[in-house]
Order: C-alpha cells, then sequence, then structure tokens
C-alpha cells in the first residue's frame, strides 16, 4: 500500500520547492511532481516537513520524590499531536544501579509509544562497572550520555567522575551531554533563602542565578575539552552559558547548545505572580529568565551558536507540584511542552520574522538528527529516509488550552496563547497518526531506533596532543632526593 502527499511545499533544513511525496513501508520512496499512490493526502497551502525530533523529554521519571505525569503513552500522543515524530528520552539509574538494569526499566516503560524513540543514558555513578557497561550501552545502540552538574546528593556527578566519564565518552564514540548548573551553589544558595524565610516559588529562580548555570558550562566545556570530546548543553538558558559555548566554538571546538522553547517564550515574572499554583506550575531548572537572556537565545539560534530546539518535557501535576509548599526546594522540577514546541515556535520565530522556515527545520529536526547520528534516517525528506513527515498548515489557528491538550496533566504553561501555525497531518513512519486535530495515533507502533558511534572527536588543539600523550623527559644528574 502507498501513500501520497500531494500538492505541498517540501521545506527541508537547507532548500524549499514543490513536490509530492511518496511513502510506501515506512519510508519515503518517491519525491516529485505528480506522484500518485493508494491514499492521496492533499496538503494544497501546507508545508510538507521532517517530522519534529524533541531530544530531552523525561517520561514516567521517577524525580523528587515522585514521577513526571506523562508517560510514553501520553507523552507521544502528545509529541504527535504537536508534529513531533521522535523523542529522545532519559534512562537514569539510580545510585549504585547497573545500567544495563536500568536500561530494561526504561525499555519496560515504551510498549505503548505511538511514535520513534531513544533514549540518553545517564551517568549518576562513577565505578569500574559503570565504565566496563558504558561499552555495552553504546552496542545497544544508545551514544549519548547525560551528566548531571546539579542535584547534590541526588543525580550529581563531580568533577573527577566527569572527567573520567567524559575520557570513556571519547574512547567509545559518544556524546556527553550536561546539565549545566553548579549544584554545590544551588544548594548553598538554596539554605539561605530558606533560612531567611524566602520559602515560595520564587526562591527557587533565586537559588539559580545565570551565572551557576555559565559558571558549570565553561567548566564542563573545559573538562570536555581536556578529554577531547565533543560536548552537547541540555536546556540552555542564558546568556553566561550562551556566551560560553560562542567562546568554544569560536576557538574550534564541538560544543553544541539546545535553548527550550519555554526559555524562548515565558520569563521570570511568572515566578513571581501572586498565585502560589501558578509560579511553581512553571518551577523548572534552570528557572525562565529576563528578556535580555531570551533575546540572546534568539539570536544564537539565528547565528547557528545555539542549534537545537527541546522541550525537557517532564510534566507534573497541580497536586504534585503542591508538596513543595513551605519550601520550594521539594518542588517538582519540570514543565510540559512536547505538544506545544513546534506550533510555539513558529508563532513566535517564523512569523515574527526572527527565524526563517529552513532554519525552524533545522532546529526542531535536522540539527538534532545530525548531531545524534542518526541522519538522514531521521530528520530529512528524502528517498529511503523514514516517512516521519508533518504536513504543517501555516494558515491554522488554535488558543493552547489544557482543556484540549494530551498531557494528563491539570494546566499549561502556555495556557492561552494564540498560535498560528499547526499540522494538518502527522505521519509516523508512514503511518497517519494526525489528521486536523483528530489523533490516530496507535499506541505500541513506536520503535527504538538504535544510534551508531560518532569518530567526531575535539582534537583540534595542539595541547590536546601533550595531554593525551605526555613527553617524559629523559634527565641526567637528578638531584638525590632530600639533599
Ligand atoms: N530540570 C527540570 O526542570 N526537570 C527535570 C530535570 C531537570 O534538569
Ligand atoms: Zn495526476
Ligand atoms: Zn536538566
Ligand atoms: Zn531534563
Amino acid at each position: 500500500m502507498t501513500k501520497v502527499i500531494r500538492n505541498g511545499t517540501i521545506v527541508t533544513a537547507d532548500r524549499t520547492w514543490k513536490a509530492d511525496v511518496l511513502m510506501q513501508h515506512g519510508k519515503i520512496v518517491a519525491i516529485g511532481s505528480d506522484l500518485h499512490g493508494d491514499h492521496e493526502f492533499d496538503a494544497t497551502g501546507c508545508y510538507v516537513m521532517p517530522g519534529g525530533i524533541d531530544p530531552h523529554t523525561h517520561l514516567e521519571m521517577p524525580f523528587m520524590g515522585t514521577y513526571s505525569a506523562d508517560d510514553f503513552e501520553s507523552g507521544t500522543r502528545a509529541a504527535l499531536s504537536g508534529g513531533t515524530t521522535m523523542v529522545v528520552d532519559f534512562c537514569l539509574p539510580s545510585p549504585k544501579q547497573s545500567l544495563l538494569e536500568a536500561l530494561q526499566m526504561w525499555d519496560n516503560k515504551t510498549s505503548k509509544a505511538s511514535c520513534d524513540y531513544s533514549f540518553h543514558m545517564a551517568i549518576t555513578w562513577w565505578g569500574k562497572q559503570v565504565f566496563d557497561e558504558m561499552a555495552t550501552v553504546v552496542d545497544k545502540g544508545i551514544t549519548s550520555f547525560k551528566h548531571f552538574m546539579a542535584y547534590k546528593g541526588a543525580l550529581m556527578v563531580d568533577d573527577d567522575e566527569m572527567y573520567a566519564s567524559f575520557q570513556r565518552c571519547a574512547d567509545l564514540g559518544a556524546l556527553p551531554l550536561v546539565h549545566a548548573e553548579n549544584g554545590d551553589v544551588v544548594a548553598a544558595l538554596s539554605q539561605k533563602l530558606l533560612a531567611a524565610g524566602n520559602n515560595g516559588p520564587e526562591g527557587h529562580a533565586y537559588s539559580r542565578p545565570p551565572e551557576v548555570e555559565g559558571e558549570a558550562t565553561n567548566r564542563a566545556i573545559m573538562i570536555a575539552d581536556m578529554a577531547g570530546v565533543p560536548l552537547y548543553v541540555v536546556h540552555v538558558s542564558c546568556e553566561q552559558a550562551h556566551e560560553a559555548i560562542r567562546r568554544a566554538r569560536q576557538k574550534g571546538m564541538r560544543v553544541f547548545g539546545e535553548p527550550l522553547i519555554q526559555h524562548l517564550t515565558l520569563d521570570e515574572s511568572e515566578y513571581f505572580n501572586k498565585d502560589w499554583d501558578h509560579a511553581a506550575r512553571r518551577v523548572m531548572s534552570p528557572p525562565f529568565r529576563n528578556k535580555l537572556h531570551q533575546d540572546s537565545l534568539w539570536a544564537g539560534l539565528q547565528a547557528g551558536s545555539l542549534q537545537v530546539v527541546a522541550t525537557d518535557h517532564c510534566a507534573f501535576t497541580t497536586k504534585q507540584k503542591r508538596n513543595g509548599v513551605g519550601d520550594f526546594t521539594k518542588i517538582p522540577n519540570g514543565t510540559g511542552g512536547l505538544e506545544d514546541r513546534l506550533p510555539m515556535l513558529w508563532t513566535t520565530g517564523v512569523n515574527t520574522g526572527r527565524l526563517t522556515m529552513n532554519e525552524f527545520v533545522a532546529v526542531t529536526s535536522t540539527n538534532i538528527a545530525k548531531i545524534l547520528n542518526m541522519y538522514p534516517k531521521k530528520g530529512a525528506i528524502v528517498e529511503g529516509a523514514d516517512a516521519d513527515i508533518v504536513v504543517w498548515d501555516p494558515k491554522r489557528k488554535k488558543k493552547i488550552t489544557s482543556k484540549k491538550q494530551q498531557s494528563v496533566i491539570d494546566y499549561n504553561v502556555f495556557e492561552g496563547f494564540e498560535v498560528t501555525g499547526l499540522p494538518r497531518f502527522v505521519f509516523s513512519r508512514g503511518e497517519l497518526s494526525i489528521e486536523e486535530a483528530e489523533v490516530k495515533a496507535k499506541p505500541g507502533h513506536g520503535e527504538f531506533v538504535a544510534r551508531e558511534p560518532n569518530a567526531a572527536v575535539n582534537r583540534a588543539l595542539s595541547t590536546w596532543k601533550d595531554i593525551t600523550a605526555p613527553r617524559k623527559v629523559e634527565r641526567t644528574g637528578i638531584p638525590a632526593t632530600g639533599v
């Protein structure tokens, strides 16, 4: 059975042209004019783009004494509803847990996924077992490892562990990721704020200023450089972190930065809302920043110094958030966004002229497909690619409301926002998953995407050789010790 998308304009990361797209057995099999198939989908007035890839989700994740509310069933429905056809979730071993055992646990969560998915493996502790198991994890097609520089006493790794893990990543052709916030400083600031009676949600933002993120980003970049490995910095929220990434790239290092749609569109005033629930629902790490930081992130997407827009989708209900009444450090950190990422970025990016349509495709799909080494299976409209396609209607409008969302939580951080630009059809490996606002996604259709290691290393600098292969000086006339 063949399907064809007719009369649309194809938009990829580097081209815009009018053509039809023929799909068969989950793949794109032909691109050209006047194609026909068993089922035809009319894309008149629409853009035909690679489906979005969200490389940063936390579905059904045990965290801060609870579980994030969206699982792979509701999470992938939300993704598809907004034009995202693949998610990359984080597998989080608990302290001393085998990485392979944790991976089995995460794999067990995915049976109702309706779009494709992959994993990043978190390094939450260090030892010979972790060192050894990292190779097996890479063999299983998981070639990216996440490091939390925050969440002291829980997920956080120290610099010695991070350096050891980064070197291991370099050996394995894997990509290290960092959550860059100085966890020691966050813990100290949190205690100080609480002691002064500053226990509301705004205390969360005060405890994680941009400097905390800038310091950690710089540190991670330097450690990655010494380990000779590229680096991917998740949820870049401020100028200080962006500046560190710009500087590293300008010096020739492979460092990538990922702003979130939330940080691009929402600001710190949310935490000063009089309504406790309103503010707590927006507690995430890093917190929302002021408009100057937002401008920096937009500029980074334009200039190419930031490459990917994600969500860090980690949704908690109001009831779960209320665990932190009287102590902001107990408010589960996280916000949703899977369903809204593409419509929000199109509305605030493409419709305002800040991003071209091709840049939109690059930052929502193609760039991360390349960074994670799954291009052109994903992130491309080309013969042989997976038929993960969004047919985008630039005129379609809606007002975002939690009452009509796929996420199971009882609110939406973008509530009331009017978006212009929404999917008309979404295909996941050729399966019609969304038609207008109707969800046709099939739980269980989603498959794991295995990735190959990447040979890319950071060996541009002349000092790199000195660090990895230190020269021993043969000396004569060494003085006797202690004389
Ligand atoms: N930040 C969040 O807000 N939630 C999940 C983990 C994280 O780093
Ligand atoms: Zn014809
Ligand atoms: Zn994080
Ligand atoms: Zn995250």
